[in-house]
């Protein structure tokens, strides 16, 4: 059963793959996006580890000459996404979009080269490294205007959590009275049940408008963004990353790099508590506008154990909170907190499963000794893939698939469970 898991789990990164890069879902996805190929890469390295190079080199084709690295890479044309190429109106070749996703990058090159470190492995990491780094000090100088060692997102996409309610409050004063009329895409694939609101599009859409008439100037949209949230996510991935790149660096002998990494890490973890919410006791994403806690526990509240926080009080507040979600749910982790009122077991980022944030939360947990709960995240990713097929995300109360099926980053993350 297992093995015929895997099989079928390398067979749709096989078939979404489009040459150089794969797809999250043929139907639904049809271009390349950022953190689902770091994921991607991960899942082939089990398998064929050249390919897993090949997909982060591809992703890294498409970086903007500042560092910048774009959530959507639009190798080819199709007409089954909104919104495409003509709308971002990037400006580069290839066509892309103006904003990024979470840094999940270089510690896929960190997985991706442990599994098989050859001499001709080196020389692929060798050339994909200075590229890392640029993405991460793009991070550093354009998406943590305090210095804090976070990451302030400008759109709700960039967080990959897109409809997650962290964003509602600092969505509310986003104009969208110029937004005009657009056909979703998506809602033709899927339920909209499954799916964010019209006015959560319009949002989204306010904000594309806003950064395409500044010409994607990163500058400027990190200072006058209407939607500028620290968010809790991104914050812990790039932390984590970061770690991930410094033990390249050390062993590519990059001394210098090394040192900017290892004074990024102590900002992060000087800082980083600027993201506790001390009310509701967790990590939490904030508004850099309005300065309040978004006060939700979400999937993100639990990355920091794979950031390599350690805190007594506070992985005793993050715990009691797993423990209390633990005891709601069938399968781990809910993308919002089941006791939430605005929880909704089959609404995308408000209640559903999604096993890369699983695959986070529970090698973090495995990491730092929590096993109980480290091995209770991966037997429920397991269990769900194993009941229901590869979708893109899961139901906590009973497993069911909720958006598209053979999704790529689902199958990669089966393979990289596989050998636990
Ligand atoms: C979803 O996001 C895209 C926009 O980027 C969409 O709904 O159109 C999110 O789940 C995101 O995290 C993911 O990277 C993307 C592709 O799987 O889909």
């Amino acid at each position: 059963m297992t093995e015929q898991l895997d099989l079928s789990a390398q067979a749709i990164l096989r078939a979404n793959d489009r040459g150089g890069y794969t797809v999250p879902n043929g139907q639904v996805y049809p271009f390349q996006w950022n953190w689902d190929s770091a994921f991607v890469a991960m899942g082939f390295a089990t398998f064929d580890p050249g390919r897993g190079w090949q997909e982060l080199e591809t992703l890294f084709k498409a970086q903007w000459p500042g560092g910048f690295v774009p959530h959507i890479v639009f190798w080819q044309d199709d007409d089954g996404y909104f919104p495409g190429p003509d709308i971002w109106a990037s400006g580069t070749n290839p066509r892309t979009s103006g904003i990024t996703q979470p840094p999940v990058a270089a510690t896929a090159a960190r997985v991706v080269w442990e599994r098989a470190p050859t001499a001709e492995f080196r020389t692929r990491l060798e050339a994909l490294f200075p590229k890392l780094m640029a993405y991460h000090r793009w991070f550093r100088d354009m998406r943590d205007p305090e210095k804090r060692g976070i990451v302030v997102t400008v759109h709700p996409w960039e967080t990959g959590r897109d409809n997650s309610p962290e964003w509602d409050a600092p969505g509310d004063p986003l104009d969208v009275s110029q937004v005009g009329q657009y056909a979703r895409r998506d809602t033709g694939h899927l339920d909209a049940k499954m799916r964010p609101t019209k006015l959560e599009y319009d949002r989204y859409l306010a904000l594309v408008q806003f950064g395409r008439s500044t010409g994607w100037d990163q500058a400027r949209i990190a200072r006058e963004s209407p939607f500028r949230v620290a968010d809790v996510g991104m914050s812990m991935i790039l932390l984590r990353a970061n770690r991930d790149l410094l033990v390249l660096a050390e062993l590519l002998g990059k001394a210098d790099e090394a040192d900017e990494l290892r004074a990024m890490i102590a900002r992060s973890e000087a800082g980083i508590e600027f993201l506790w919410d001390p009310d509701k006791q967790c990590w939490a994403s904030r508004d850099m506008i309005t300065r309040k806690p978004s006060g939700f526990v979400t999937s993100a509240s639990f990355l920091s154990f794979y950031a390599g926080l350690r805190d007594a009080d506070k992985d005793a507040a993050t715990l009691a909170h797993f423990a209390r979600i633990a005891a709601k749910v069938r399968f781990m982790v809910p993308s919002l907190d089941p006791e939430d009122p605005g929880f909704q077991m089959v609404r995308y980022w408000r209640g559903p499963v999604w096993a890369v944030v699983n695959w986070m939360i529970g090698t973090g947990l495995l990491e730092q000794g929590r096993s109980a709960e480290g091995e209770r995240v991966v037997r429920d990713t397991r269990s769900m893939m194993n009941q229901t097929g590869f979708f893109e995300a899961y139901s906590p109360i009973d497993g069911a698939g909720s958006g598209g099926d053979d999704f790529s980053w689902t199958a990669a993350i089966w393979l990289l469970l596989a050998e636990r």
